[in-house]
């Protein structure tokens, strides 16, 4: 296992869920955290947890990553002992709505869009270059079965999510001969706030969507995300493919009782 002590790991959306666990698991290691999301308040808490827990330097700050004027901004205003970046977990994203793509509302398809493949690209963009120049580095994408297999009324967050799987696998191309790694990370279900905001906030509707089964936990993504970016250097995950035991692809799910 590679050394992550001290290597500069930016997490994209980490005031929930997955990024939230991934940031504390890549803390746990050592790393020093760079965590953004738009909720900046939850941010400040996790970093006091993280540096009281595990002694490491944390760095937060607002961004909306539908904002690629904003994006550019602000990673290129980033304080100078955090701008090389090691390690790029691309996390933010969300899906609105599940209805017949034909009825949905354009404006969920365009808050996915922004987020899950504009706002990644943005801030690939944004830290990629600077990774090359250093001779390191490590882009991890979070994918979905979504982007593996197609489900109903929700064409348009799993069209974003295949567009997560192609894009990393056309970034790993444009990367050869670099030594920068690139992985895409792509979980079934995990129980986080996703439900929630795809529901606009209707808990009880999201707390449906795990009912007898046992889904995936943040942390067990996390784990897989510090085990990709703990590999030797020569060594390139590209693809991680997980779900909880009961589930197999996004339309075969075993529900108990
Ligand atoms: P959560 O809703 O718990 O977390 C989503 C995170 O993304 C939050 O920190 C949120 O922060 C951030 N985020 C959303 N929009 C933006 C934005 N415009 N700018 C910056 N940050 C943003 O969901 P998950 O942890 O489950 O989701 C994380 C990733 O994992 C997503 O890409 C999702 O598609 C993917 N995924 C989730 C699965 C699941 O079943 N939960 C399965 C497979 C993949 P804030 O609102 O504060 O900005
Ligand atoms: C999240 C998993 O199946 O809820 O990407 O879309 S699913």
């Amino acid at each position: 296992m590679a050394s992550l002590r001290d290597r500069i790991v930016f997490v994209t959306g980490a005031s929930s869920g997955i990024g939230k666990a991934t940031a504390t698991a890549f803390a746990a290691e050592g790393a020093k955290m760079l965590l953004c999301a738009r909720r900046a308040d939850r941010l400040v808490d996790l970093a006091k947890e993280l540096t009281a827990a595990h002694g490491v330097a944390v760095h937060t700050f607002s961004l909306d990553v539908q904002d690629r004027a904003a994006v550019d901004t602000t990673l290129a205003g980033l304080p100078q002992e955090w701008k090389a970046v090691d390690v790029l977990v691309n996390n933010a994203g969300l899906s609105r709505g599940l209805d017949k793509v034909y009825l949905d509302d354009p404006k969920n398809w365009d808050e996915m869009i922004d987020t899950n493949i504009r706002g990644l690209l943005a801030v690939t963009k944004a830290i990629v270059p600077g990774m090359i120049e250093r001779g390191r580095g490590h882009v991890i994408n979070l994918g979905s079965t979504a982007g593996h297999v197609t489900y109903a009324n929700g064409t348009v967050y799993c069209a974003t999510k295949a567009a997560e799987r192609v894009l990393s696998q056309g970034l790993k191309l444009d990367l050869m001969g670099t030594p920068v790694r690139v992985t895409s990370v792509d979980p079934g279900m995990v129980e986080t706030e996703f439900s929630e905001v795809r529901f606009r906030g209707d808990k009880d509707k999201a707390k449906k969507v795990y009912e007898n089964i046992t889904p995936l936990e943040p942390e067990d993504v996390a784990d897989a995300i510090v085990w990709a970016a703990s590999r030797p250097p020569r060594v390139n995950i590209h693809e991680i493919l997980m779900t909880t035991i009961d589930q197999a692809n996004s339309l075969v799910l075993h529900r108990r009782g």
